[in-house]
């Protein structure tokens, strides 16, 4: 396990004299990066919001419990999938992205995806009652239960817990995100340096944000990396599980982009 966290955004070493950036380059910083996460929510805050006390009935869970797993895991997967479809989105209009080689942005994409989508699950989380946003209504965990992976299903809510415990906006969640998808630190990059150089600039605006905002605190509270690559290689484990069960069929229902990302 890697213990850094996000968090090691505060060494100020990381950010060097040559790479002074003027207010007005962050300030259009912070703005591609809110207006991009923006976009590409496919849930507003205010309507995740309104509907969090709409919970599903026992009849409903139970109805759900009743499903088969394959018929569960491609509903599943065919909802990540279109999270996931918005986070790409959201990568292609971060400044600075597109221009990476094409097998950079891939490579990117396939180690961050899965973390970010993470942090916007907190977001359709409701920490009171340990819910999360499913199909119109709010789920409990037991929902998940005939995928047969409870514990990657409990990881994923005790990390929405911690994360909803930092009350985090909708500006610090844009950036979070952006900086766990440019990670320079991430094998198989072919242009390590290029993707550095916008990580620092990342990093400095999201620091600028904390600053004006009286937020600095939470950088060392955000979740450690080798928790959320946890939940990624569990999810990858989970998916294999699933794949000996089903070999052939199953899959191969599941959409291309699932596929091109995780198998
Ligand atoms: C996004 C919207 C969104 C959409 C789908 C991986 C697997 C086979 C099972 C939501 C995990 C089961 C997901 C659908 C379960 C934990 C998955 C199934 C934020 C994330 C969110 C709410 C996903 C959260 C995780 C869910 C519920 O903007």
């Amino acid at each position: 396990h890697n213990p850094e966290t996000y968090s090691n955004l505060n060494y100020g070493s990381s950010i060097t004299p040559e790479m002074v950036v003027s207010s007005t380059e962050l300030n259009l910083l912070i703005q591609n990066v809110v207006l991009a996460h923006q976009e590409t929510c496919r849930y507003r805050q205010d309507n995740l919001q309104v509907l969090r006390w709409e919970t599903y009935s026992q009849e409903e869970v139970q109805s759900f419990q009743q499903k088969s797993m394959d018929q569960m895991w491609e509903r599943c997967v065919c909802h990540v999938t279109e999270a996931i479809q918005y986070i790409v989105e959201f990568a292609k209009r971060l400044s600075g992205f597109m221009e990476l080689n094409p097998n950079d942005q891939i490579v990117l994409l396939k180690a961050g995806v899965m973390e970010v989508l993470l942090i916007r699950m907190s977001r359709a989380f409701n920490g009171y009652n340990s819910t999360v946003f499913f199909e119109g209504k709010y789920a409990p965990l037991e929902i998940f239960q005939s995928l047969g992976c409870s514990d990657l299903i409990v990881s994923m809510f005790d990390l929405c817990h911690s994360l909803c415990a930092l009350n985090l906006s909708e500006h610090e969640i844009a950036f979070i995100s952006s900086m766990i998808l440019l990670d320079p630190g991430r094998p198989w990059l072919q242009d390590k340096q290029k993707v550095e150089v916008l990580h620092k600039k990342q990093e400095y605006a999201f620091r600028y944000l904390l600053r004006t905002s009286h937020r600095e605190s939470i950088l060392s509270k955000l979740p450690q990396k080798g928790r959320l690559l946890n939940i990624c290689h569990m999810h990858m484990e989970k998916l294999n599980v699933f794949r000996q069960m089903y070999p052939g069929i199953a899959c191969e229902s599941f959409p291309p982009l699932y596929k091109e990302l995780f198998i």
